[in-house]
């Protein structure tokens, strides 16, 4: 079975743990958010990308969710030591190494695609990550700090600012201009499946779907689409993905999401059991809808979810 999954970091990469676990056969390729990317020190930095290469391939701090185990930090500290920042965005000794050679990798030539299946060859994931493109697209949050409208990057509002102003729009920069990555639209074509995991569904898969041509290649694939909601008991399991809903005009509850994406895009659509009141408006909006567990709470639990997710697509088929 060929799956095809667009995922942001920490919650679709713990989804892809327990899709593998459900189904090891599986030829799973994996369509990665860039837009949180960032350059820091001159160095190119994948946050999303290297969530799920870590998480996937054993290298990820469990309880943090991104970043490396069993990390150090002297590089950053040195730094700090010559008053060179940023401070607030935790860059890891281990996880130096990695930017260090995609950066280099990028400077000789190679495109993000080429140097994500190189960083792979060490870490391997288990499935096939594809940057959504090799151009540069990069979210920015316009804001009012202090009475001045602003845009800042993605990773200030979140990881600085902790969204903790109100987000007046989100801009993924460049996407109109992006092409998808050699292959992106060609693992979509030959899917059995398509999931959306429960990643953010503005910054993470609303990122990817903004590259021209992907949600028209999903859409029009003919195969079942199947997402799962982030949101759980009117509120995202962590993390602020609230505020950036907001942005885009939609309310936090699994069924308002559902609805985001539409029955143009989705067939089915996982909510909670909390939440299976909801399952009445989803289906409504003519999407098939199905209320079983979505905490992640361990790679099992993770693991039925993708089972669920697989079911409803035989279902909806
Ligand atoms: P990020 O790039 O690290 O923010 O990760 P993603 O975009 O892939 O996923 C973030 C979303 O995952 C958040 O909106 C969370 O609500 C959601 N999430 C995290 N853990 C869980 C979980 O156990 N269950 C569900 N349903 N959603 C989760
Ligand atoms: N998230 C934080 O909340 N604080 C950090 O200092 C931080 C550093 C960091 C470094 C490398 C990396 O790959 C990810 C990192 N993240 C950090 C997570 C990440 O930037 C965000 O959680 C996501 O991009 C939000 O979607
Ligand atoms: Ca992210």
């Amino acid at each position: 079975m060929r799956i095809v999954v667009l995922a942001g970091g920490i919650g679709g990469a713990r989804f892809l743990r327990g899709l593998k676990r459900a189904v090891p056969d599986a030829d799973v390729t994996v369509i990665g958010n860039t837009g949180d990317d960032i350059h820091l020190f001159g160095l190119k930095v994948c946050p999303d990308l290297d969530t799920v290469m870590y998480t996937l391939g054993g290298g990820i701090n469990e309880e943090q969710g991104w970043g490396r185990a069993e990390e150090t930090f002297h590089l950053k500290e040195e730094l700090a030591a010559y008053g060179v920042g940023p401070e607030w965005f935790g860059l890891g000794d281990r996880d130096f190494a990695t930017h260090i050679v995609r950066t280099q990798m990028l400077g000789a030539g190679y495109p993000l695609s080429a140097v994500t299946e190189a960083l792979c060859d060490r870490w391997k994931p288990g499935v096939r990550l594809i940057p959504m493109t090799d151009d540069r697209v990069e979210t920015h949050v316009a804001v009012e700090i202090d009475g001045e409208r602003k845009a800042i990057h993605f990773q200030e509002y979140w990881v600085r600012l902790r969204a903790s102003v109100p987000a007046q729009a989100v801009v993924p920069v460049g996407a109109e201009q992006a092409k998808p990555a050699p292959g992106v639209l060609e693992a979509i074509a030959e899917a059995d499946v398509i999931l959306f995991p429960p990643s953010n569904p503005v910054v993470s898969v609303g990122t990817i779907l903004a590259v021209p041509g992907i949600r028209e290649a999903i859409a029009d694939a003919g195969v079942p689409v199947i997402g799962l909601s982030p949101i759980v008991g009117d509120a995202p399991v962590r993390g602020m993905a609230d505020k950036v809903l907001a942005a885009v005009g939609v309310e936090s509850t699994a069924a308002a999401v559902a609805e985001h994406y539409g029955s143009g895009l989705l067939d089915g659509w996982l909510v909670d059991t909390v939440d299976a009141a909801s399952v009445e408006r989803v289906e409504a909006a003519g999407i098939r809808c199905r209320a079983v567990p979505l905490m992640m709470t361990d790679v099992d639990a993770a693991a039925q979810m993708a089972r669920e997710a697989l079911a409803l697509a035989e279902e909806v088929r």
